[in-house]
């Protein structure tokens, strides 16, 4: 335990993937390099992170139903329970922190379906299409919804 701001990052499903398939759309990165480059950003920030990902949808609601107990903000990739999923959006409602919402790809030069976010409503912002680097942008952002200048 530190005193600093604790962001909980949670990653859906099939992002366990990465760097194995499809490096066209997400890049050659892996989830832990993602991890990795999380955690040095958010230290330069004077916050801490818990990284997580599951491909289990109620986990991910039992997460973001959870964060506020022990995170001051929620920074989410949800995968394609983004397109999906009312439960998640309801459990990041529900939890009234600060949610960023990111994507590795550019979700609107995809297919339609995937044009349409559920969980968008409860995200203060969105940023997609950037690779590892919207993690890191994502942060930035948190950092000043948390403690704006
Ligand atoms: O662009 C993103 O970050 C997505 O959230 C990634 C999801 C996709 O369903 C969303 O529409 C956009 C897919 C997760 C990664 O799936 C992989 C599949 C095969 C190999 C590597 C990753």
């Amino acid at each position: 335990m530190t005193d600093r701001p604790s962001i909980l990052i949670i990653n859906g499903p099939n992002l366990n993937m990465l760097g194995q398939r499809e490096p066209a759309i997400y890049g050659r990165d892996t989830l832990a390099d993602i991890e990795a480059a999380s955690r040095t950003k958010a230290a330069e920030l004077g916050l801490d992170v818990d990284f997580l990902q599951s491909n289990a949808e109620g986990e991910l609601v039992d997460w973001a139903q959870n964060a506020s107990k022990s995170h001051a903000g929620i920074i989410i990739n949800a995968g394609g329970y983004t397109h999906t999923s009312v439960a998640l959006l309801d459990a990041l409602t529900v939890s009234e922190l600060p949610v960023v919402e990111v994507h590795l790809s550019n979700i609107f030069r995809r297919e339609e379906f995937r044009h349409h976010s559920y969980i968008s409503r409860a995200a203060s912002g969105v940023i997609c299409g950037f690779g590892l680097k919207g993690y890191l942008l994502a942060l930035d952002a948190m950092a000043q919804l948390i403690r704006p200048d």
